[in-house]
């Protein structure tokens, strides 16, 4: 397949959600990044990065609102475009650039184990936890809180419209974790009988806000309500550069026909259907951040972002990155 059309592939198969989750979306997108790399045929730095950049703004095309795919592209780009002052040999650049998103991978998966065994150090015999939607790092944790032994019960919202809380379940039926499965509206139900709220990221802000899941921020508030503790499963990559100047996160919004179909829709003229894939959940509401490099309070979400992006020029940053909206 030419690399444009495998590239176009992995876009569409992340628009469409066979590949979802913020993790595994830019992990995905990086190893198309390094294909196009591999493959690519082009003679001079400038038409390498060239066919880089375009790649890279198929992928970004996609979803809206993981921050870790424009984060993932700019870990790759940063490094070619820096080598470029180094070397115009195109084969050197290849080399950085499958270099760069072997570490992005390799460190995405070492976050996700590190959030796991960090993370399960909060959880105690006998916890009852309940999650939103289907994430791999909130999952890590439970995973790690099992292999240690520790006795935990799982509470797994079905997470409409797409039913995310059905992956979950079978993650946790293959680690043999108990779990209740229920419908969203009944968070606030069971909230009094959870001992821990653990959910995952799709960005977290500058002031520590959260973007997950939508009906993550409804979680939120029943847990503060009930006095639960809420923490984030969070890996650094899922920390958004451009909030620190005050930008939004862009909330994607998804075609009707996943909570109503045409068909059902067709005869109800009045109707309008609003579908907000995710929200925001302020850092009143959070108790912790657990990332793979330690756990933090949603106010020094700041710190972590300083860190990671602060010695990157704003406008190399705004290269990767989709365009801004308000969040409603
Ligand atoms: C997935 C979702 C997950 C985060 C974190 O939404 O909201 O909680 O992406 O996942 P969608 P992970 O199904 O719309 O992609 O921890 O696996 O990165």
């Amino acid at each position: 397949m030419p690399t444009i059309d495998y590239v176009t592939k992995v876009a569409r198969d992340i628009r469409e959600m066979k590949i979802r989750g913020a993790g595994e979306i830019a992990r995905r997108a990086v190893q198309a990044l390094k294909i196009t790399a591999e493959r690519s045929k082009t003679r001079t730095p400038k038409e390498f990065a060239r066919e880089l950049d375009t790649a890279a703004h198929l992928l970004l095309a996609t979803r809206p609102t993981a921050v870790s795919l424009p984060n993932g592209m700019r870990y790759v780009m940063q490094r070619v475009h820096e080598a470029r002052t180094k070397t115009s040999d195109v084969l050197e650049l290849k080399k950085v650039a499958v270099k760069s998103s072997n570490e992005f991978i390799e460190n995405s998966r070492t976050a996700i184990q590190r959030i796991g065994e960090i993370g399960s150090r909060r959880l105690v015999n006998g916890d009852v936890i309940m999650t939103h939607c289907n994430s791999s790092s909130a999952i890590a944790i439970m995973r790690s809180a099992k292999k240690h032994g520790k006795k935990i019960s799982i509470i797994v919202t079905e997470s409409r419209p797409l039913w995310q809380g059905k992956l979950t379940a079978r993650v946790l039926n293959e680690l043999d974790i108990p779990f209740t499965y229920i419908v969203d509206s009944a968070v606030r139900f069971f909230m009094n009988k959870v001992d821990k709220v653990i959910v995952g990221a799709d960005a977290v802000a500058a002031n520590g806000a959260l973007v997950n899941k939508i009906g993550t921020s409804l979680m939120a508030l029943a847990a503060h309500e009930a006095r639960t503790q809420f923490i984030v499963a969070a890996e650094t990559y899922k920390f958004s550069p451009e909030t620190m100047i005050g930008q939004l996160v862009e909330i994607e919004e998804r075609d009707p026909s996943e909570v109503l179909s045409q068909k059902e829709r067709r005869h109800l003229k009045m109707i309008h259907v609003r579908n907000p894939s995710f929200d925001i959940t302020p850092p009143e509401y959070i108790d912790a951040i657990v990332t793979e490099k330690g756990i933090i309070p949603p106010q020094a979400a700041i710190l972590i972002l300083q860190e990671t992006f602060g010695k990157i020029p704003m406008e190399e940053l705004l290269g990767y990155r989709t365009v801004p909206t308000a969040h409603d």
